[in-house]
């Protein structure tokens, strides 16, 4: 049963994904100079997601309307180094998570709200 729901889930965000990426966001506009310092910005922050969840799409359509290079990380499968990463930094996986280095200090950042208010904030 947990299997058949968790398979629904994951049919239902996979439709959704598939939605979003046919729906165009209009992206912001930027200068190369610009743009080469957002980039500068974003080399340190790391988006930690699920392919198939909802509030991850959100923040994926946030991050492409933003224009921003902002990797992703794969932490559905477990065991899978970046599931274990967060796992043990923080006490749980929950998805979206933005991972932002700042030297040797780490911030994780949890709630689709607060990453996208962050992120219209710092590149909006
Ligand atoms: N209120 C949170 C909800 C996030 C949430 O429910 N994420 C789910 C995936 S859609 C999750 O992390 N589940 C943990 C798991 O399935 O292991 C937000 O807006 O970011």
């Amino acid at each position: 049963m947990k299997f058949l729901l968790k398979g629904l889930r994951n049919g239902l965000g996979a439709i959704i994904a598939f939605i979003s990426w046919l729906i165009p966001v209009s992206k912001i506009k930027r200068t190369s100079e610009q743009q080469q310092k957002a980039d500068k910005k974003t080399v340190s922050i790391e988006l930690y997601q699920f392919f198939a969840c909802p509030f991850c799409i959100k923040i994926r359509r946030v991050i492409r309307r933003l224009n921003l290079n902002i990797v992703t990380r794969n932490t559905q499968t477990i065991g899978s180094e970046f599931r274990d990463e967060m796992q043990q930094e923080t006490g749980k996986v929950q998805v979206p998570c933005l991972k932002i280095t700042n030297g040797n200090e780490v911030q994780w950042m949890f709630e689709s709200d607060e990453i996208s208010a962050y992120l219209n904030k710092h590149f909006g």
